[in-house]
């Protein structure tokens, strides 16, 4: 008797405090082809030697769903190096544009407003014939290619879907300042007028 009344009490203990679904992790899916574009690269910013350090790039969330990104694969291939994996946990809301760079660190990536992703050395974006790719699994997600690179500005995308960035008319380059690194729009809209990218 008294161990099945233990049983019941228990039980309205555990409903009334956590059970259903609060306190559950909530799980967000993974991303899909169409949903995340590359949207800004800033791959030869201003900088006194070395440049890696303040180089980043911008990828939109061009879906309305909020996106786990842990495992997103990001690559430069001629990099020769194996893909940098997003960790676990970084969760992406629609509309979002994402912060991946080199360093988080805001003394040496040039004063980025904040960093999403941080890749280290992993991925170097090369100043020259350069092709970025975000993959996961077997799928490719986006992919840029740009065979010149302004110096001191990022590169920004005027229609936000991973068709449209394959077409170099669709880039411009920054005029506007974000700090030590150049201009750029890291995080954010780009609002600059649009400076055809170099050929
Ligand atoms: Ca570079
Ligand atoms: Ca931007």
């Amino acid at each position: 008797m008294r161990s099945s009344l233990g049983a019941v009490l228990a039980s309205l203990l555990l409903s009334s405090c956590g059970g259903g679904s609060t306190g559950q992790p909530v799980s967000h899916p993974a991303p899909e082809l169409g949903d995340l574009v590359i949207s800004e690269v800033m791959a030869n910013p201003i900088d006194t030697g070395n440049d890696a350090s303040r180089e980043w790039f911008e990828v939109y969330n061009a879906s309305s769903k909020t996106l786990d990104l842990g495992g997103l694969e990001v690559s430069v291939p001629s990099n020769n190096k194996p893909p940098f994996v997003v960790p676990a946990g970084v969760i992406m809301p629609p509309g979002a544009y994402f912060i991946f760079a080199d360093s988080a660190d805001p003394t040496v990536n040039g004063g980025l407003p904040r960093v999403d992703v941080a890749f280290g050395s992993s991925v170097q974006l090369v100043n020259a014939s350069l092709t970025l790719t975000i993959s996961l699994g077997s799928t490719l997600l986006d992919s840029v290619s740009f065979a010149t690179i302004p110096n001191g500005s990022s590169l920004f995308l005027v229609a936000l879907d991973p068709v449209s960035n394959d077409t170099l008319s669709n880039w411009c380059v920054s005029s506007t300042s974000y700090g030590a690194g150049g201009a750029g729009s890291p995080g954010a809209a780009a609002t600059d007028s649009c400076v055809p990218a170099p050929m």
